[in-house]
């Protein structure tokens, strides 16, 4: 399974409000994405700092989401698709910076 994780920050002057609309509108709009296996967004609830080794500070962060694709094949389905554009396109709407991270199967 390739997965990629996201940092998601709103945008300038977004309130947390509409932020949260756009993240459910993102959710249902992913429903059927060809070549997307799964999709998860959750908003970030809090930012605990005290961890139990040295803490590390990235700034603020509104939401992590997360893809899914079972092989390159799909993600390559997934690249290609019309949906996907169009998804995109709502993305650069509510996502004012993002960061993500291809993970790697340990175990
Ligand atoms: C890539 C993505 C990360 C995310 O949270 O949603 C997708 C699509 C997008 O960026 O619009």
């Amino acid at each position: 399974m390739i997965r990629i994780l996201y940092l998601l920050v709103k945008p300038e002057g977004m309130s947390d409000a509409q932020f949260r609309k756009e993240c459910v509108v993102h959710f249902e709009m992913s429903a059927g994405m060809p070549g997307l296996h799964k999709y998860e967004v959750r908003l970030v609830a809090s930012n605990p700092t005290d961890t139990h080794v040295p803490y590390l500070d990235v700034g603020r962060i509104d939401a992590i989401g997360e893809c899914w694709f079972a092989s390159e094949a799909e993600y390559q389905v997934y690249i290609d698709s019309d949906i996907r554009k169009a998804w995109f396109e709502h993305g650069k709407a509510f996502i004012g910076q993002l960061k993500p991270f291809v993970t790697e199967e340990l175990v």
